[in-house]
C-alpha cells in the first residue's frame, strides 16, 4: 500500500524534542499543489540542529572542492592544519583534459601549508607566504588561489593581503577566499564565496575579442565523470561557440575572456547563479537556465539556446543534432521502460541534482516518492518567484554580497527589450529557474537537509527501488538491502549528461533496480539471531 506523506512526516517528527520538531517541520513537506499552481513553503538553508547527522559539507568544500577544484591551471593552496588540503584531494570525480602535453594541470596535487601549533598560536601569514613562494617556483602557474581553513579565520591570518603582495612581487594574479569552513550553513555559502572571488578577480581580465557568431559561456556544469565532454562536442556540432565553463573542463584564460560571450546558459542554478547576475549587471550578458541532464532537456536546452540566437541556420543545425542523437536514445528508453516502469526512487543530493535527475527519471517511466536538497535555498526548491520574500538571517549576512554596477566602457546589451519579452513568452527560461517542486507530483515527500535517521525511516516505510545520494550514505543504504547510486561521482560510472549519457543512465539504473542481489542481503547478525532462536526454540 501507498505509504500516506503526511503519517510519514509525523512520524519522522515524533523522534524529535518538541522544539526541534517544531522547527524541522517546516522542512519537511508534502508536495500539494495549491489551485492557483503555487507550491508549498519550505524552509531551507538553515543550520542543521546539533547532534543530527547531516549530508552537508562545509564552505571550504564548496569554495575550493566544487566551484574552483574543476579549473586545471589555477594553482590552490589550501592554508590550513594538513587534513582539511587532504581530505579534500580528488575527492569529486571533475574531470579535465588539456589541450596538449605542455599545458598546465594541477588537479592531482595536493598543496598546504600544514598549520602546526606555531602557526596557531603566534599566526600563519609568514608560512603562506612562503608557501605561495615555493609552489610558484615549482609550477610557474598564470595564477594561485588561496583557500582558507577554518583555523585561518579563528586566528586572523589575511589571506587577502598576503596575495595582493605575492601578486606584486610574482607578477602573476594570486587571491585568495575567506571561506572557512564554518562560514555559512552549508558548502552553499563557499560557492558564493568562490563566485564572489572569481568575478572580482579574474571575469573580464582579458580583453581579447571573439569573432565566432554564437558564443556562449556554460554555468554550473562540474565535468563530473566527463559530463562536460559530452556537453562540449554537442554545442561544438551545433555551431555553438563554448567560451568559457563555470567551471568544468576549465582554464583561467577561458574565466578571463569569458564577458566576450552573448549569453550564459546556467545548468546548476544553486552553485553559481551569482555569477550569472553579475555578469548580466556588469557586462549586459543576459542568462537562461538550460539542463543536459535528461535527453528532454539536452534537446530543449539546445533549442532555447538555438532560439535565443535567432539564426535559421543554426536552428537547422541543433534540429539535426537532435535527431541523429534520438533515435538511439528512443530505442533504449522504450526498452528500460520494459523493466523499469513504475519503479521508485529517492533523490537526496546537493542544490540541484535532486532536481534535474528527476527527468531521466521520469523518460524511464521511474516514479519520485520522495526528494530534497542537501543545501539548496528556497528558489531552488520552489523558483526564483520567491526570491523577494526570503528572510536573510544571520548566517547568509555573514557571506559578502558584491556590490555590481554596470561597467560604463564594456557593457553592451545582448539583445533589445522586445526580444527578451518575445523569448520569455515563448518559454526560454529568461533570468528564471522554476525550481524543483513544481515538477514533482502531487504527494512526493520534499525533505531539505534530510538527517540520517529520516533516511533509515523512509527507506523502511517506502522501499524504494533505488536510493540517489553520496558517498557518506552509500553503504548504510545497502546495508538495508537498497541499492544507493551515488549521483555526486556517479560511482565509477558517467558521463550522464547530453543524450550519450542519458543512454549510460538507463542501462545503469535499469541494471541496478532488476538485479536479485539485494533480496539476498542480511546482516550476520540476523542470520545468527535466526540461529540463537532456533537453539532456543529446540
Ligand atoms: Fe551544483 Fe554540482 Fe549540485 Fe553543487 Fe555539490 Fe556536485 Fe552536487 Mo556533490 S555544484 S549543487 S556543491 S550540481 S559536488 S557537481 S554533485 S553536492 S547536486
Amino acid at each position: 500500500m501507498k505509504p500516506n506523506p503526511h503519517t510519514v512526516k509525523d512520524e519522522l517528527l515524533a523522534a524529535y524534542p518538541k522544539k526541534t520538531a517544531r522547527k524541522r517541520a517546516e522542512q519537511i513537506v508534502v508536495n500539494e499543489r495549491r489551485a492557483d499552481g503555487a507550491v508549498p513553503e519550505i524552509k531551507a538553508n538553515v543550520r542543521t540542529t546539533p547532534g543530527a547527522i547531516t549530508q552537508r559539507g562545509c564552505t571550504y568544500a564548496g569554495c575550493k572542492g566544487v566551484v574552483i577544484g574543476p579549473t586545471r591551471d589555477i594553482l590552490s593552496i589550501t592554508h590550513g592544519p594538513i587534513g582539511c588540503g587532504f581530505y579534500s584531494w580528488l575527492t569529486r570525480r571533475n574531470q579535465t583534459r588539456t589541450e596538449g602535453p605542455e599545458d598546465a594541470n594541477y588537479i592531482t596535487y595536493c598543496l598546504s601549508t600544514d598549520m602546526q601549533d606555531e602557526q596557531i598560536v603566534f599566526g600563519g601569514e609568514k608560512k603562506l607566504r612562503a608557501a605561495v613562494e615555493e609552489a610558484y617556483a615549482l609550477f610557474h602557474p598564470k595564477a594561485i588561489a588561496i583557500f582558507s581553513t577554518c583555523p585561518v579565520g579563528l586566528i586572523g591570518d589575511d589571506v587577502h593581503s598576503v596575495a595582493r603582495d605575492m601578486k606584486e612581487k610574482l607578477g602573476i594574479n594570486v587571491f585568495g577566499f575567506s571561506c572557512e569552513g564554518y562560514k555559512g550553513v552549508s558548502q552553499s555559502a563557499g560557492h558564493h564565496i568562490a563566485n564572489n572571488q572569481l568575478f572580482k578577480h579574474v571575469v573580464g581580465t582579458d580583453e581579447t575579442p571573439r569573432p565566432e557568431k554564437f558564443k556562449i559561456n556554460l554555468l554550473g556544469e562540474y565535468n563530473i565523470g566527463g559530463d562536460a565532454f559530452v556537453i562540449e562536442d554537442l554545442l561544438e556540432r551545433c555551431g555553438i561557440t563554448l567560451i568559457s565553463t563555470f567551471s568544468g573542463n576549465s582554464t583561467y584564460a577561458a574565466f578571463a575572456n569569458s564577458h566576450m560571450a552573448d549569453l550564459n546558459a546556467v545548468m546548476c542554478h544553486r552553485s553559481i547563479n551569482y555569477v550569472a547576475e553579475m555578469m548580466e549587471k556588469k557586462f549586459g550578458i543576459p542568462w537562461i537556465k538550460v539542463n543536459f541532464v535528461g535527453a528532454e532537456g539536452t534537446a530543449k536546452s539546445l533549442r532555447h539556446i538555438a532560439q535565443y540566437f535567432k539564426d535559421a541556420e543554426l536552428i537547422e543545425r541543433v534540429e539535426k543534432v537532435i535527431s541523429d542523437e534520438m533515435t538511439e536514445v528512443l530505442e533504449m528508453q522504450f526498452e528500460v521502460r520494459s523493466r523499469c516502469e513504475g519503479k521508485t526512487a529517492m533523490l537526496f543530493v546537493g542544490g540541484s541534482r535532486a532536481h534535474s535527475y528527476q527527468t531521466l527519471f521520469a523518460e524511464m517511466g521511474m516514479k519520485i516518492v520522495a526528494a530534497g536538497y542537501e543545501f539548496a535555498h528556497r528558489d531552488d526548491y520552489e523558483g526564483r518567484r520567491v526570491l523577494p520574500t526570503v528572510k536573510v538571517d544571520a548566517d547568509s549576512r555573514n557571506i559578502e554580497e558584491l556590490e555590481v554596477h554596470r561597467d560604463e566602457t564594456r557593457y553592451l546589451p545582448r539583445r533589445g527589450p522586445d526580444d527578451l519579452v518575445q523569448l520569455q513568452t515563448s518559454g526560454v527560461n529568461l533570468h528564471d529557474y522554476q525550481g524543483m517542486m513544481p515538477d514533482m507530483e502531487e504527494g512526493a515527500l520534499v525533505i531539505d537537509d534530510l538527517y540520517h535517521f529520516e533516511t533509515e525511516r523512509l527507506l523502511e516505510i517506502y522501499k524504494p527501488d533505488v536510493f540517489c545520494a553520496g558517498i557518506k550514505e552509500k553503504y548504510a543504504v545497502q546495508k538495508a538491502g537498497i541499492p544507493c547510486k551515488q549521483l555526486h561521482s556517479y560511482d565509477s560510472g558517467g558521463p550522464y549528461a547530453g543524450f550519450r549519457g542519458a543512454i549510460n543512465f538507463y542501462k545503469e539504473i535499469d541494471r541496478m533496480v532488476n538485479t536479485k542481489i539485494w533480496s539476498h542481503v542480511q546482516a550476520p547478525w540476523e542470520a545468527e539471531e535466526e540461529l540463537a532462536d532456533d537453539a532456543i526454540a529446540s
